[in-house]
Order: C-alpha cells, then sequence, then structure tokens
C-alpha cells in the first residue's frame, strides 16, 4: 500500500512512533511518504520504500504566526496526487488531523477520496486539545476521520470525557522493536565512562516539559543517592532544564549528574541503566518507559494517565500518586540496595515489554489499513 504519514519530526513520543511505523511499514514492502516540515529525527531517508517530503512555509512580513496548516494541506493534496497515496495516517491531532481534513476535501474536487487515520497521542488530547482555543477544532477533526486510534485505554476514556465524539476510537498501544534492544543487551552495554563499579545508574528520558516534573525527578535521586551510590543521567533537553541545573546545584549533587541533550542513542543509554524515572503528571502511555523495560530497566513512575497499562506494580516497577518523590524514592531503593533483587526486576521488565513488541502491534494498523482501502470500515 502506498501510506502518507504526517507527524512533528522532533523527539516528541508522537513524531517516535509515527517514524517507528512507517520504518516497519516500508521493511514490510509498503511505500511510505514522510509529510512534514523536517527529516524526522528517527528517520534515514535512504532505506528503501521511505519518502521524505518537506512542507515549507514562506516567511511573509504580514504573517505574525506562519500558515503551517494551509502550507501542510497543499502539500498533503499534491503528494496524495503525484505518488497515488491511498492512505493518510496523522499523527497528534493539532494541527494534523485538521489539515488532512482539509486536504480531503480539496482531493474530492478532483474525484479522490482518500482516507484519514488520526492517531491521538496524549497532550494533543489531555493538554493542549480541550483548551477552548482548539476544542471545536480538535473535535471536529476526530469526527472526520474515517479511523481514530488512541494509544491507551486511559486516553480513550479522557478523549470521550473531554470532546464530543461520535466515532468509535480503537486502542493501540504504543510499541518496541526488540532487534535493536537485544543486541545491544547481549554485546556492548558499557557503563565503565559514565559510573564507578560500584555505583547504580539511573536514567530519565523526556523534552523537560513541565508534564514532565523534572523537579520530581531531581528529588527522587537526592533522597536515592543519600542511601545508595548512583549517577543520575538526565537525556534529553527542553524549557525545564535550566531549572533542573540550578536545583541540582543547590542540593550540591552536580558531581552525580550526567546531562546527556538530545541523542538518537536511547537504547545504549537504557542498556546500561538500572532504574528509569518517569514521575509525569500526566502521560497517555508513557513510550519511554517501554523503552526502558525493553532494555531491561525497571521503571519507577507516577499512576498517571496510561502508565498502569505499561508499568506494572511491583514487577516491572512501581507507580506513587503524581509528586510523592518520597515513595519514589523508597521504592527506587528497595530495588536497587539488592543486586538479585534488582535482576529479577530487570528480567520482569523485560519480559512484559513483549506484549508491546512491534509484531503484535503493527498488523492491528495494517489491518485498519486494508479496511478502509477495501472499502469496509
Ligand atoms: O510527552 C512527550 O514526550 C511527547 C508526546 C507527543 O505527543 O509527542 O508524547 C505522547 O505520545 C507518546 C507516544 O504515543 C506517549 O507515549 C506519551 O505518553 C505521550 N505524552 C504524554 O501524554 C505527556
Amino acid at each position: 500500500m502506498k501510506i502518507g504519514i504526517v507527524c512533528y519530526p522532533t523527539y516528541g513520543g508522537s513524531g517516535v512512533v509515527a517514524t517507528e511505523l512507517g520504518i516497519a511499514l516500508a521493511n514490510k514492502g509498503h511505500e511510505v511518504h514522510f509529510i512534514t516540515y523536517n527529516q524526522p529525527v528517527r528517520l534515514n531517508v535512504l532505506s528503501k520504500n521511505i519518502h521524505f517530503h518537506e512542507v515549507f512555509v514562506e516567511e511573509y512580513p504580514l504573517f505574525h504566526y506562519q500558515p503551517y496548516e494551509l502550507a501542510l494541506s497543499s502539500k498533503l493534496v499534491a503528494m496524495v496526487k503525484l505518488f497515488d497515496i491511498e492512505i493518510l495516517h496523522v499523527h497528534y491531532a493539532i494541527p494534523h488531523a485538521y489539515a488532512a481534513y482539509m486536504a480531503k476535501q480539496m482531493l474530492k474536487e478532483d474525484g479522490i477520496d482518500i482516507p484519514i487515520v488520526t492517531t491521538l497521542h496524549g497532550t494533543d488530547i489531555t493538554l493542549v486539545g480541550s483548551h477552548p482555543n482548539y476544542k471545536t477544532a480538535v473535535e471536529f477533526s476526530i469526527n472526520n476521520s474515517d479511523v481514530v486510534t488512541v494509544v491507551s485505554e486511559s486516553l480513550k476514556k479522557d478523549t470521550l470525557r473531554l470532546f464530543n465524539i461520535r466515532k468509535e476510537i480503537k486502542v493501540i498501544y504504543n510499541f518496541i522493536e526488540f532487534e535493536r534492544y537485544d543486541v545491544l543487551n547481549t554485546t556492548n552495554c558499557v557503563r565503565a565512562n559514565l559510573a564507578d563499579e560500584d555505583e547504580r545508574i539511573i536514567s530519565h528520558i523526556s523534552n523537560f516539559r513541565p508534564v514532565k516534573r523534572i523537579q520530581d525527578v531531581i528529588e527522587v535521586f537526592y533522597r536515592v543517592q543519600k542511601k545508595i551510590k548512583a549517577k543520575l543521567l538526565m537525556v534529553g533537553d527542553g524549557p525545564e532544564r535550566d531549572g533542573a541545573e540550578k536545583k541540582i546545584m543547590e542540593l550540591g549533587i552536580e558531581s552525580k549528574v550526567v546531562f546527556l541533550g538530545n541523542t538518537t542513542e536511547l537504547n545504549k543509554i537504557l542498556c546500561l541503566s538500572d532504574l528509569f524515572l518517569l514521575p509525569s503528571f500526566t502521560e497517555s502511555f508513557g513510550l519511554a518507559a517501554l523503552e526502558a523495560m525493553a532494555a531491561k530497566t525497571p521503571v519507577i513512575s507516577s499512576n498517571s494517565g496510561g502508565l498502569p497499562e505499561v508499568n506494572v506494580q511491583g514487577v516491572t516497577g512501581f507507580l506513587s500518586d503524581v509528586g510523592n518523590v518520597e515513595e519514589m524514592a523508597n521504592n527506587a531503593i528497595y530495588i536497587l540496595e539488592d543486586d538479585a533483587k534488582l535482576q529479577t526486576f530487570k528480567q520482569k521488565a523485560y519480559e512484559h515489554a513483549h506484549t508491546f513488541s512491534i509484531e503484535n502491534i503493527l498488523p492491528q494498523y495494517e489491518c485498519i489499513y486494508r479496511a478502509l482501502k477495501e472499502g469496509c470500515c
């Protein structure tokens, strides 16, 4: 099939899921067209069956805001016509579902009826999308998509609670490609550059937005390192990074914290980690937690949103109420204080992550595409 994928090309979870999905579809022989404003960070455009079409927004002095939706919908129309794209799969409602709807209407003028699959990822519903500034357009775009998917049962509930939805919503979880992690687990997981032999490595990966509660990551680590020799790896970048650095200085733990910035080598970092922290205010699924588990790293997380669908209490890690850093720290110490216990948690996290292996998830998307193409969805 010829599938157009629209996503954010950045390090955010929705872009990562969209990119990995496109790569997996291309590996199965589908022709995949990424249509976005930059090359997605995890995408290798030289791969077979993969195409990237850049959406370019011309600067013009009259524009206070650049009209990206307009440029995107025009580009979608052009690419669908040029490459005979059969399905548009848009990730993150704002503004992608809206631009896709406009493209669909424009294509109708040329006698083309392109089906739209919209995947909702989280903050497009829970934080941004339900804001009165966007709500009407988001609700309209969801209701006018041909198929709507969400990444967890929790996000489905939130979508139905916050919007007046007339469509069926299918849950398709985030996924993991194990090959990439298994190679590292069995070969070059080198920790010597980052920590001493007797130190535990704790990591956090995010885009450092307020929703990730970066200060809680530091508060938890601060309590843990008082009891257990440990290093904290902070991976990613975003608005909360300065505040995090300040807090670390205030607490006097700067020698124990390493900021690694944005990187595409997450699996290498995760495979040398002993514990992953994700105390988010809300998390529709928590792809970072799943990636950690796939690398045999147990997770200490909040219990918000879809995290309980990923992290299993007392098995793959522990979950606490948002902001309960005391309990999170105690649970972290419980896992880290004993080698045998840590190994059990690592193994269980790895085993549970297999529920979300790409082999289980990809066919669910393909099934949707096939049904749409055959006109029975
Ligand atoms: O929160 C992020 O890091 C980015 C955000 C996005 O939309 O780009 O991620 C959301 O989508 C991911 C993939 O489906 C989910 O795993 C994340 O839980 C979700 N983030 C939130 O709900 C805060």
